[in-house]
């Protein structure tokens, strides 16, 4: 996944049209297009191929089963098309060296949650964090997934994996947290959703973003 704008689109919407539009819209402003399981459980798999025009996708399934069970998911998700898949880490090595390992075979990337961005993240994730962090990065995965509603958790594990692993970080926005301040903290690329999809102009909006990360990159 190329580094650009250093923002990707989470786009819960769950009308295909509207999808579309928006991927239209603000593609160039992000460099990929997340989607989950409310655009695609309400319009279906293919939605992944259409909105590959526009930008990589990601698919958001934090798949969280048993090494044979994770397999399956992953070749569907990669035979749609995806170019990344975000999988829980804290299933364990088994079930994330299974998801590694297909996406392997589809030369495509893996992303394992160690912490959620809502308050809920703090009681059971957090301190398991950074052993996930550990085993994502000893498994190869590509990226981890850190909260930018807490920067001090997403500079705790950069520091963790230092240069090795990318950091994806959503809670910009609708969640409380500042594009800038996390990508000052460490993290490659902010997840923003809400602030980008619901408002009146999505590409205002994502224009906005994108300037506030490359101003801070640019150190003005
Ligand atoms: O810890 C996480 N927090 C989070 O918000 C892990 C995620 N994958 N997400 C997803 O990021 C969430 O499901 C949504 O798709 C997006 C954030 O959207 P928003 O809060 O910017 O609308």
């Amino acid at each position: 996944m190329e580094r650009n704008t250093c923002m990707i689109l989470a786009l819960d919407v769950t009308d295909r049209e509207e999808a579309l539009k928006i991927a239209e819209d603000v593609w160039e402003f992000v460099d990929a297009i997340k989607v989950g399981y409310p655009l695609v459980l309400a319009t279906g798999l293919d939605i992944i191929r259409e909105l590959a025009e526009f930008a990589p996708i990601i698919a958001d399934f934090k798949v969280a089963d048993i090494p044979n069970t994770n397999r399956l998911i992953c070749d569907q998700v990669f035979e749609a098309g995806a170019d990344a898949i975000i999988v829980q880490g804290f299933t364990g090595r088994d079930s994330l060296d299974a998801c590694i390992e297909i996406a392997s075979e589809y030369r495509k990337d893996v992303f394992v949650v160690s912490e959620m961005s809502h308050p809920g993240g703090a009681e059971f994730l957090q301190p398991a964090a950074e052993a996930i962090a550990k085993i994502a990065l000893e498994a190869g995965a590509f990226g981890l997934v850190a909260p930018a509603t807490r920067p001090e958790r997403v500079k705790k594990i950069r520091k963790i994996i230092g240069d090795k692993l990318t950091i994806i970080s959503p809670g910009v926005g609708a969640q409380g947290g500042k594009a800038s301040d996390v990508i000052a903290a460490g993290a490659d690329w902010v997840i923003v959703g809400r602030s980008i999809y619901k408002a009146e102009s999505p590409k205002e909006a994502a224009c906005e973003i994108a300037e506030e990360i490359r101003a801070e990159l640019c150190g003005e």
